[in-house]
C-alpha cells in the first residue's frame, strides 16, 4: 500500500479563489494511470478552494458563533468542488476512482483524528479502487469542529494502514537548509533523520523564514510515519513524471525522512 497526498499548491492557483489548475490535475492524473493498478490511497489539500472559506468562518478555531455554522458547510463543499475535478478526471482517463469524504466518518479530538473504521477505505483498495480523500471540515469533540489537514490524514493513513510508502507531492523539490527563493547557497536535504529535524525544531523562529511554506509542519506531522517504519518522502509533483517514478519506486530528486 502507498499513500500519495498531493498538496494544495500544487493543483490550485493559490492566488485565484476557487480555481483549479487543471493541466496539472489532468498530468498528474494520467501518471498515476501509467502506475495504475496498485494498492493506493489519495488524500488532496485545499489550495484555493478549502483555504480561503474556512479562513473566513474561522473554522479552524472550533465553534464560537453560530455564524459560523453555514461556514463549515461551505468550506466541506468547497472541498467537494475540488475532489469532483479530480476524480472525474482520474475516471475519465480510466483509473476507477472513488470519492471518500472524510467529514462523513471523521471526528477529530482537539483537531487530531481519533481512531475510526477504514474497513470502506481499505476494501475499496482491495477491490481494486483508488479511494480519494481530501483535507475537510470535521466535526471535533471538544471544540465542536475543526479542518483536517490533508497532511495530518495522509500520514494517519499511511500508518493505519502500515503503507510502505507516503509520497508528498509538494511545489519545491524537497526540504532545503533555508529558503532556496531567498537564499542562493541553500541545499536540498536528501536524507533527514528525525534527529536533524528535532534540531530544526529547537531553532524554531528561524524556521519559519528558513524552510519553504508550510513544510516544517509537514515533516513534523510525517514523524509518526516515520516511526511507524513507513518511509516518507517529498517531492515536487510539479516537475512532469516525478510522481509516475516515485510510485513505481524509482529513484527521483527529492528529501527522504529516515528514522
Ligand atoms: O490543504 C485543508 O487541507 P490542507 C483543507 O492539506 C481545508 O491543509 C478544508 C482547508
Amino acid at each position: 500500500m502507498q499513500v500519495l497526498k498531493l498538496g494544495g499548491s500544487v493543483i490550485t492557483l493559490k492566488d485565484e479563489p476557487m480555481t483549479a489548475d487543471h493541466e496539472i490535475i489532468r498530468r498528474l492524473c494520467e501518471e498515476i494511470r501509467l502506475a495504475w493498478p496498485m494498492p493506493l490511497i489519495m488524500v488532496h489539500g485545499g489550495g484555493s478552494f478549502g483555504h480561503p472559506v474556512a479562513e473566513k468562518y474561522g473554522i479552524a478555531k472550533g465553534f464560537t458563533s453560530e455564524r459560523q455554522i453555514p461556514g463549515f458547510a461551505r468550506t466541506h463543499q468547497a472541498m467537494v468542488a475540488l475532489n469532483t475535478i479530480i476524480v472525474d478526471t482520474l475516471l475519465e482517463i480510466g483509473v476507477p476512482a472513488l470519492s471518500v469524504a472524510p467529514s462523513s466518518f471523521i471526528i477529530t479530538r482537539d483537531a487530531r483524528i481519533e481512531s475510526v473504521d477504514l474497513e470502506v477505505v481499505g476494501r475499496l483498495v482491495v477491490r481494486g479502487i483508488l479511494p480519494v480523500l481530501y483535507g475537510d471540515s470535521v466535526l471535533d469533540r471538544t471544540t465542536g469542529f475543526s479542518i483536517l489537514s490533508g497532511d495530518q490524514l495522509a500520514v494517519w493513513l499511511a500508518v493505519e494502514t502500515c503503507a510502505s510508502r507516503l509520497i508528498f507531492g509538494v511545489d519545491v523539490d524537497g526540504v532545503y537548509t533555508s529558503n532556496p527563493k531567498i537564499v542562493p547557497e541553500a541545499r536540498l536535504i536528501e536524507q533527514l533523520s528525525l534527529e536533524k529535524l528535532d534540531g530544526y525544531v529547537k531553532i524554531g523562529k528561524s524556521l519559519t523564514t528558513d524552510v519553504t511554506g508550510g513544510m516544517l509542519g509537514k515533516i513534523d506531522e510525517a514523524r509518526a510515519t516515520v516511526e511507524a517504519g513507513v518511509e516518507v518522502q517529498i517531492v515536487n509533483a510539479k516537475r512532469p513524471d516525478v510522481i509516475l517514478k516515485a510510485l513505481r519506486g524509482e529513484p527521483v530528486k527529492g528529501t527522504i525522512l529516515i528514522r
